[in-house]
């Protein structure tokens, strides 16, 4: 056997064993080895593999698969915790009490590993999106990059970048595998690499392994992406007596990432305890939030959400038009759970008050561990009322409740009409939303008309309620960056929010590579071909990432994906921010809205997408049906 084959047999055995599940392969010369050695693990039934021809959607295709893994094993583990309400699909079904949780809720397994695998030179550079993404939303992605052997560094070589090994910035951890590696050596280093990727128990010491490089290095703790560069010279493809290859597996030692309660979550029990805390929920933060919304609703600290967290449903609706100087004066302190990216007003409370932080990987801490640790603190068993006196609640904090809770009252009877599903938007309802968006949210005054963007999202997200309820799932959003999340922001306090879960790449809120995210996340993600996810996006959004709609297969391999195009003919978002001012607007059409006049038929038909433009009044029935496809939807 070649050293290449050998060497890529090696690297794809190791790691099958520590849990890999998917591969996403952009087809190249150089990665040939490990291309071969998945392709043949992949028809031994080891491992799934994915082709992509782009190496950026290639990663965040992978970073989607990632993500829905995770979705997944979170949604496994809550039906576990919850029993019969959350198996009959019902969200929200939290504790009363902060033992409620605890007591019924098993750690869940960490999700499956995902790789992607390209060939040298700047295929390797395309990642760099989607690793920056996983880095910031603590995704672990597995990046196998093949590159030319030392020997052609600095020489000028084809396709060889002299430092390939340090093209991508914030890996968790970067190796460089020499091409004639010893197999002790490269095994270990697999597994170290897979150990830094899910953030497991001892990862730091992955620096020592034998083709760690030196830097690179960030918060080895949480999980992340990790650069895995190997080297391969000679023959790059298997001998006709190497085929088939069909090897025993033998027993898996799949790494878990092990959590444990951090002593930063006795601040946050202590703040969450005291008047004038709010709980500020942010996006990507599926491991510590349910346990963070169970400690709110026991103590009835108010959840300041956003759209694509998992406490949306808890969220007092419209929190940014709540926090007006007055109310924002009175909070004392934050406890955040997630990344919050979304408000400028949680990015003030954030910057000037006293913040603690449960953990984002609380969620996958051991239940007896969690539960012990409550129990210390005096708090296992108590009753929200209980709680409520015993920590001293005043007065004064009441009546921010109470007030949060007059809004909440307010704008869910505005929205209730189009989330409950009602047939037709109707012009009283979207003059209601105009009122209610123009009052609670930054609405960009120009070029678009927001009420429209807010209607379209509610009667998707009614919809999807809907569907799921029939089928006694959990509906599955995934919200664009720009202004889809704005819009869903109006829909916080919504009964039907029970039923539905957002998410969102919140990471560093790119618009790019949104379509293949969404693909990846439709293969792994709870979600079935009659409750599909549904994505909703800009069209400068999805024009930005046309390629993720390239996939494998004709027509009958769509997944279970429905694509709503929000087309308002431009960057809408940039007219609520200081660019819609008039002093600039003779330069707001061109450079930042970028009106393009483009519509989406053509591009979804070339594409192999079933395409339907959708007016308002007819996007509830669409978006129920579940139908995969691409449905544009008129917004000017
Ligand atoms: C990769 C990347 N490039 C540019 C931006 C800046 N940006 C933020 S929103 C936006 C326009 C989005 O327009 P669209 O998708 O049509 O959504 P809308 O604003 O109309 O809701 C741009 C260019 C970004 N966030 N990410």
């Amino acid at each position: 056997m070649n050293t290449s084959t050998a060497t890529a047999r090696t690297i794809a055995l190791s790691l099958i064993r520590r849990g890999l599940e998917h591969v996403v392969i952009a087809p190249g010369s150089r990665s040939a080895p490990l291309t071969y050695a998945f392709a043949e693990l992949a028809d031994a039934g080891l491992v799934n593999t994915h082709v992509r021809i782009d190496e950026r959607d290639a990663a965040f295709f992978a970073l989607g698969l990632a993500k829905g893994l995770r979705r997944t094993a979170v949604a496994d583990a809550s039906v576990r915790a919850f029993g019969g309400a959350a198996a009959a699909g019902v969200r929200g079904a939290e504790p009363s009490a902060v033992a409620g949780g605890v007591s019924g809720s098993t750690s869940p397994q960490t999700p499956g590993l995902v790789a992607v695998l390209t060939t040298s030179g700047t295929a390797v550079a395309n990642l760099h999106p989607a690793v920056l993404e996983a880095s910031y939303s603590q995704l672990p992605l597995l990046i196998l990059s093949a590159d030319r052997p030392e020997r052609l560094r600095r020489t000028g070589a084809n396709q060889t970048i002299d430092r390939q090994s340090h093209v991508l910035g914030d890996v968790r951890l970067r190796f460089d595998a020499p091409a004639e590696p010893d197999e002790a050596s490269l095994t270990a280093s697999v597994h170290a690499a897979v150990a830094a990727a899910v953030g497991s128990e001892g990862a730091g010491a992955g620096m020592n392994a034998p083709y760690a490089m030196s830097s690179g290095l960030r918060g080895l703790s949480t999980p992340g992406p990790v650069q895995f560069n190997v080297q391969f010279d000679g023959e790059l493809t298997p001998k006709p007596e190497d085929m088939p290859w069909r090897p025993e597996v033998g027993e898996a030692n799949r790494l878990e990432h092990r959590p444990h309660v951090h002593a930063g979550f006795a601040q946050a029990l202590e703040m969450l305890s005291r008047p004038g805390t709010v709980l500020l929920a942010g996006s990507d933060c599926d491991f510590g939030a349910h346990r963070a919304g169970e400690l709110a609703v026991a103590f009835g600290v108010p959840v300041f959400a956003e759209p694509s967290s998992p406490l949306f449903h808890l969220s007092v609706p419209g929190h940014p038009g709540v926090l007006d100087d007055d109310l924002a004066e009175s909070i004392t302190g934050v406890v955040r759970t997630g990344r919050i990216t979304q408000y400028r007003q949680d990015q003030r409370l954030l910057a000037n008050l006293p913040t603690a932080e449960i953990q984002t990987d609380l969620d996958w801490a051991p239940a007896d561990e969690y539960g012990s640790y409550l129990a210390s603190a005096g708090l296992t068993g108590q009753t929200p009322d209980a709680d409520a006196k015993r920590w001293g609640r005043t007065a004064a904090s009441e009546s921010h409740i109470q007030r949060a809770a007059g809004v909440r009252e307010t704008l869910l009877g505005r929205t209730t009409g189009v989330i409950a599903g009602q047939p037709t938007v109707t012009s009283e309802v979207r003059s209601q939303h105009r009122e209610a968006a123009a009052q609670w949210h930054e609405v960009p005054p120009t070029p678009a008309e927001p009420p429209a963007g807010v209607s379209a999202v509610a009667a998707i997200v009614g919809a999807a309620a809907e569907n799921a309820a029939e089928h006694g799932t959990v509906a599955q959003i995934f919200l664009a960056s720009s202004n889809a999340g704005r819009y869903a922001s109006a829909l916080a306090g919504n009964e039907a929010l029970g039923r539905v879960q957002m998410s969102a790449s919140r990471g560093l809120a790119g618009i790019d590579g949104l379509i293949a995210t969404a693909a990846g996340m439709a293969l792994t993600g709870p979600v079935s071909k009659q409750c599909p996810l549904r994505l909703i996006i800009g069209d400068v959004a999805a024009l930005h990432d046309v390629g993720g709609l390239l996939r494998e297969g004709g027509s009958e391999n769509l997944p279970a994906l429905q694509i709503f195009v929000l087309n308002d003919d431009g960057g809408a978002i940039f007219g609520g921010l200081e660019h819609g001012a008039g002093h600039l607007r003779r330069h707001f059409a061109r450079y930042f809205a970028t009106r393009h006049g483009r519509n989406f038929r053509a591009l979804a038909e070339a594409y192999g997408w079933p395409y339907q433009q959708v007016a308002a009044e007819d996007l509830l029935a669409a978006a129920k049906a579940g139908s995969a496809g691409l449905f544009e939807v008129p917004l000017v």
